[in-house]
């Protein structure tokens, strides 16, 4: 055995940050006397050297890094000759992850890594890399040695990862694919697109999310592969017992995530890319956009219509026509003479109002945003210094570089005009970027890339997600302690840190609505789950009845917007007439009934990692036949939905998870674990409880702070076994819960057929304003006698003929038993 030195793990000093005029070169292959390579393959590891919780393996000529990150979590990056790239990403996150011992150990075949929960097995004769699980499960193990491929246009190399898959296996996740919902049989590419009317199973769209998740007899692992160049995805297609995934560039640089758990899984992937901060919460309630809203008098009609109609709505959208002339940070005069009027009347009422802005600045020397990025020299260069300019919206544009981090500072401050004029939100669209005729930018426009230095190909996949950074950290800087509110098109992983998400320009059919709900299962396991898709089909025409199936889907995506293309009729809930417009109004209510339930859904996100939208699969893994479906969902911890995705259907077919199950609307009790035919008339979509929720829920109001709350409904449903629910509360608008000053409150309860009990737990600094909870506790399999409230009996309590019982307590109650 060779030895290589610590050196060895070191960067090549060449390749270390340096300024923008700095005139060092940036090499990805620093040694001058390895020949042009064609496809190569790992060969047999030749030698190693250990450094703490990093290990480095050599053939002789490439070298494989494997570091373990935590106790679920292990690194494994390639050099094709030997240095490792310089490390950066955009995608991690600061974060304390644990590591409570690592073992190393060497026998004749292979060397073993060890973290108490998986092991990472490297075979010396041809240096496959595999993960086992503390019992010995095979989780993962490459079906050909790593390999790469020298890149003779641009430098660099292609990289290649091949693992075998298992007859029994499945894949996940990814982003945004308009596909089914499990991957496996599926090719896919990771590139951003702006892709107007997309297809189902166009590919590629709007992000880039390269994240996957395996699952196997209920084994779960995940497989992120933070590289930002094109990646290329292929499950099990090319040869059924191999799954791979490659990039035009850049390093081979993955993260085996352990699981067996698939919530764990991704719950892991969020402790590593990031969570969304907490919404404020008026970017719960219902948020109503067209392209576009103008002029002034027109907004100001739409937003009135919701009031008289009482169609709760809390945000209004201004499209690209508020603009003059679609100049970014301007206002079109004739059609807003005077936007700061218009927002605050908007403001009276009740509505904030979220405006677009897009990427490309106009090129008019009279434009000041166009001066000072030029000034400046924030905006890209083509590779022989050409600008890049490209046709938009605006007509001939420029476009800022969003990589570097001079230019998002600049960026974020251009918002203090729109924010004096009233603006609460910002949503970034056309980042991808796209461009007219074009597509988007060519290859060869560069990019600081954090001084990383880097081509388009290489700064494609994040130039919107770093644009929508740059949006959010100067709204967050303006707006002093004051939530963001952010939606954005494009995105690579970590892009959660700073927005929401919409799944871009879908079209009003109901293959469209069945994307829809995969879409967001899949973007909330791939860890954006403040995700929405354009309520209604962005384009083409939709019924009444299909309008209205969305809306209620609608409800249970954590952004709920509806939204329309320019040349299609007017879209609000009322456009259809009756019975549309109750119909929409009832779930638009429901959703505001549900917004506490769903500020926890999204605490619990930011707190504890785990999405909002949870699939079926992820429920109950271990049921082969779950990895196949895709309609049913769960909406945080306690409520599974199942949207109704065709026309005229009287009923269809629900499943329900093993466990105890109420009909929200008529509280009739299924036992779980098969399907179940529901009834689904127009005005009702199957919603189910588990068996000992607690959901608080408020009084319907027209949007969110409306008027001050007196009490929350705490609705329970029985269960004999023991469950738990969490509640949060706190400002509402603010950051004070990272300085701790929130309430997160747990309701356990069990019940016996003659006793049901509630207990609460509180913890954090804030105290809500209201004082009572109205209680209605349904599914008692009893009749009450006695309602016992922290060891007194109260006698003010009601039950109706189907025996759901009413009472009231104050919010601090510790303990309620109901006896019979
Ligand atoms: O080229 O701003 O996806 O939501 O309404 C179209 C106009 C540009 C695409 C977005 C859509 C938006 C539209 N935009």
């Amino acid at each position: 055995m060779e030895n290589l030195t610590n050196l060895d793990l070191m960067i090549d000093p060449s390749l270390k940050v340096s300024d923008d005029n700095n005139e060092e070169k940036f090499l990805n292959n620093p040694i001058v006397t390895v020949g042009p390579v064609t496809k190569q393959y790992l060969k047999a590891v030749k030698s190693y050297i250990t450094d703490g919780n990093r290990f480095v393996f050599s053939d002789g000529a490439s070298k494989v890094q494997v570091s373990v990150i935590s106790d679920e979590i292990i690194r494994v990056r390639m050099a094709p000759q030997g240095t490792f790239l310089a490390d950066f990403s955009y995608a991690l996150q600061p974060y304390d992850h644990v590591i409570t011992e690592v073992k190393f150990i060497e026998n004749d075949l292979q060397y073993l890594i060890s973290t108490p929960k998986v092991t990472c097995a490297i075979t010396k004769a041809d240096f496959l890399i595999s993960f086992i699980d503390r019992d010995g499960f095979l989780m993962s193990s490459d079906a050909k040695p790593m390999h790469y491929e020298e890149n003779v246009q641009f430098g660099g190399y292609y990289i290649y990862c091949s693992k075998t898959c298992q007859t029994t296996e499945d894949f996940y996740a990814l982003g945004d694919k308009a596909t089914e919902f499990n991957l496996r049989g599926k090719r896919m590419v990771l590139w951003n697109t702006d892709t107007y009317a997309f297809a189902k199973n166009q590919d590629p769209l709007y992000r880039s999310i390269p994240f996957y998740l395996s699952l196997n007899k209920g084994y779960c692992y995940g497989i992120f592969h933070d590289n930002t160049f094109k990646t290329h995805y292929d499950f099990a297609v090319e040869s059924m017992d191999c799954t791979s995934f490659w990039s035009d560039g850049g390093e081979l640089n993955y993260y085996y995530i352990h699981g067996p758990q698939m919530v764990d899984v991704v719950r892991r992937y969020s402790m590593l890319t990031g969570t969304h901060q907490m919404p404020p919460m008026w970017a719960l309630g219902f948020h109503q956009c067209r392209w576009s809203y103008y002029p002034d008098k027109k907004v100001k009609q739409v937003a009135n219509t919701f009031r008289e109609k009482k169609i709760p709505c809390d945000a209004i959208y201004l499209d690209i026509d508020y603009m003059n002339g679609y100049r970014c940070f301007t206002w079109n005069e004739r059609y807003f003479p005077d936007p700061k009027n218009l927002l605050s009347e908007l403001n009276d009422i009740g509505f904030k109002t979220v405006v677009i802005i897009d990427p490309g600045i106009k090129v008019d020397e009279n434009y000041w945003v166009f001066k000072e990025g030029k000034a400046n020299n924030y905006f890209c260069r083509r590779c022989d210094d050409y600008f890049m300019e490209g046709n938009v919206w605006p007509g001939r544009c420029q476009f800022p570089d969003f990589t570097n981090p001079k230019v998002r500072e600049w960026w974020g401050g251009l918002f203090q005009g729109l924010l004096d004029a009233g603006v609460d939100g910002v949503w970034n669209d056309m980042n991808e970027p796209a461009v007219f005729g074009s597509g988007s930018f060519p290859d060869d426009v560069r990019h600081n890339f954090d001084h990383h230095r880097g081509s388009h190909r290489k700064a494609h996949n994040v130039y919107g997600m770093q644009m929508v950074r740059a949006t959010y950290e100067g709204l967050q800087k303006l707006q002093k302690n004051k939530r963001p509110f952010t939606i954005t098109r494009a995105g690579y992983s970590g892009v959660q840190r700073y927005s929401s998400v919409w799944t871009g320009d879908n079209v009003a059919t109901w293959e469209h609505l069945k994307l829809a709900n995969v879409m967001c299962q899949r973007l909330s396991i791939s860890g954006i789950s403040f995700c929405g898709t354009d309520i209604g089909g962005f384009t083409g025409e939709p019924d009444g009845e299909l309008f209205t199936r969305w809306i209620q889907l609608g409800v249970f995506t954590p952004l709920m917007r509806a939204h329309s293309a320019g040349d299609t009729r007017e879209r609000e809930p009322w456009s259809f007439g009756e019975p549309f417009e109750s119909i929409c109004r009832k779930f638009i209510e429901l959703r505001y009934k549900l917004l506490p339930y769903l500020y926890s859904a999204f605490w619990q996100h930011y707190k504890y990692h785990l999405p909002v939208l949870r699939p079926v699969v992820m429920l109950e893994p271990n049921e082969h036949i779950n990895h196949f479906r895709e309609d049913e969902f769960s909406f945080g911890d306690s409520i599974l939905v199942c949207p109704v995705l065709q026309p005229g259907v009287a009923n269809r077919k629900v499943y329900l998870p093993k466990g105890t199950w109420y009909d929200y609307w008529t509280n009739h009790k299924y036992k779980g674990g098969k399907e179940f035919v529901i009834s689904t008339p127009l005005d009702s979509m199957p919603i189910f409880v588990k068996g000992g929720a607690s959901i608080p829920e408020y009084p319907v109001m027209q949007h969110v702070n409306e008027f001050e709350l007196e009490s929350v409904t705490l609705k329970t449903w029985f269960s004999e076994m023991e469950e738990k629910s969490i509640i949060y509360e706190d400002h509402g608008e603010n950051f004070a819960y990272k300085l701790d000053i929130y309430l997160e409150k747990t309701i356990t309860v069990r019940g016996t057929n003659g006793s049901f009990v509630m207990e609460q737990t509180m913890h954090g600094m804030y105290t809500p304003r209201y004082e009572k909870y109205e209680h209605i506790v349904y599914g008692l399999p009893f009749k009450v006698k006695k309602v016992i409230v922290d060891g007194k009996e109260i006698k003010k309590y009601s039950f109706d003929t189907t025996n759901v019982l009413s009472f009231t307590t104050t919010k601090q109650f510790k303990k309620i038993e109901i006896l019979a």
